[in-house]
């Protein structure tokens, strides 16, 4: 009697060990419950009776526990399933704002327009033309002349001082009174100041032109003697009358400069710097010291932003808010992989992108798949247009274990975008051949799912 008695109390107490799992009250009770069960154990009666009489309330007692036990599960389940959806929900915004599920659209907002033959009347008709220029060489290096209405824009200069003499070729076809109105120095790198200070034989643009308004970077950490030349030929252009302000100027509307400039004195099309940290704050990383400039034409929108990259373009996203979607976007920091970051362009929603670069050349990198323009741009750029051009094209060699550049070849050329009454037209002094069917993207790049 007494070892069955046992065995009554050790298959409560195991009920009891289940219990553990229907929470501390329900634990408790049960106990009890188990508790009053032994209590009624009558030695009177035999064990029959006694089972019969206790199997009621150890019953209760299991039911007591299953239902706490599902009762947990329930509860579990529920927060399970808020937490997910709570996750769900935050990576879906942020990932959103991010751009992170971009690539999963496929954009059909790929820019519509003429492709004509290269015709210098045509281009000097058009009421605003925006031209990426091929600076004959196989080095990279940015040069963008603008022309809206009777006002000259250049933007950057290229990347030797020879560069000017193809910069001064080119652009004369279009100025006729020898006056750049605004000149743009986006930063401090070679690629981009070279061409405003010329050489003994060959004049500077600053010494070639008569520059009215220069506006330049806010801030560099440069020394090199490519910057100390820029810095004395802007000088003398400010001794003959050019007024000189910096990024920080025009966004803060100070010192005489402003931060949107009526380019036709209809208010048709307009230049405006836009606000990025970095025109404040110091940066070991020149290339985001880079001035930012928005072309607006109607509702059109340009944007060129040099050689910022990441931390800048956040920035620039950041300090924007109004910044809109743009039709024709500068590829920046010749397609770099570390530029065209995803929060840009997912802000910009680019139809048309134009790189001043040479292709595949390895002047700065060694690494095929990051050589301008990267795979990595190329891929983060694919889901928004189609329409990518590129001035140049670069011949490479291997060199023992590595590659060399032997030279270089028009890829589109000269490339010019312009805009009249809302209608586009895209003139090429090579090919309007997109990037994506050139033989050099077929030979060096992967391509990506959106441009199959
Ligand atoms: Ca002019
Ligand atoms: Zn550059």
């Amino acid at each position: 009697m007494a070892n069955k008695s046992d065995g009554g109390n050790k298959k409560t107490s195991g009920s009891s060990a289940k219990k553990k799992s229907g929470g501390k009250s329900t634990t408790k009770a049960n106990v009890n419950r188990v508790v009053k069960a032994a209590k009624k154990y009558d030695t009177s009666k035999n064990f029959k009776e006694n089972k019969d009489a206790l199997t009621g309330i150890v019953a209760a007692t299991a039911t007591s526990a299953s239902r706490a036990s599902n009762k947990k599960q329930k509860k579990f389940f529920i927060v399970l399933t808020v937490i997910l959806i709570i996750a769900f929900v935050v990576i879906g915004c942020v990932g959103y704002y991010k751009g992170w599920f971009d690539p999963l659209i496929i954009s059909d907002n790929t820019l519509k327009f003429n492709s004509n033959t290269y015709d210098v009347a045509a281009i000097k008709n058009e009421q605003l033309s925006i031209h990426f220029l091929e600076l004959g060489n196989n080095f990279t290096g940015d040069s963008v002349y603008i022309k809206a209405g009777e006002t000259d824009i250049l933007i950057d200069a290229g990347s030797r001082a020879g560069s000017a003499e193809t910069i001064a070729e080119y652009v004369d076809n279009y100025c006729t009174d020898n006056k750049l109105e605004y000149v743009i120095a986006t930063h401090a790198h070679q690629d981009h100041i070279a061409g405003f200070v010329g050489t003994k034989e060959a004049q500077g643009i600053f010494d070639r032109y008569e520059c009215e308004n220069i506006i330049q970077f806010s801030r560099t950490n440069a020394t090199s003697q490519v910057y100390k030349d820029f810095c004395a030929k802007r000088d003398q252009a400010q001794q003959k009358g050019a007024n000189v302000y910096t990024a920080l100027d025009c966004v803060n509307n100070a010192n005489g400069a402003q931060k949107v400039y009526d380019l036709t004195g209809d208010g048709s099309v307009t230049m405006e710097i836009l606000y990025q940290k970095y025109y404040e704050q110091e940066t070991s990383n020149e290339n985001n010291y880079s001035v930012c400039v928005l072309i607006t034409q109607g509702d059109n929108h340009y944007l060129l932003t040099g050689d910022l990259e990441d931390s800048g373009e956040t920035s620039l996203v950041n300090s924007n808010p109004d910044l809109p979607e743009v039709q024709l976007y500068k590829g920046g920091h010749h397609g770099s992989y570390t530029a065209a970051s995803a929060s840009l362009l997912h802000k910009i929603k680019p139809q048309c992108i134009c790189i001043c670069c040479c292709a595949g050349s390895v002047e700065y990198t060694k690494k095929l798949e990051n050589t301008f323009p990267a795979q990595k741009f190329i891929n983060r750029i694919a889901p928004y247009t189609d329409a990518v051009y590129v001035t140049t094209v670069g011949e490479i060699e291997k060199n023992g274990d590595s590659y060399k550049d032997v030279g270089f070849a028009s890829l589109n050329g000269n490339i010019v975008y312009a805009c009249t009454n809302g209608q586009v037209s895209m003139y090429f002094s090579e090919s309007d051949v997109k990037l994506k069917d050139t033989e050099w993207f077929k030979n060096n790049r992967t391509c990506p799912s959106s441009w199959k």
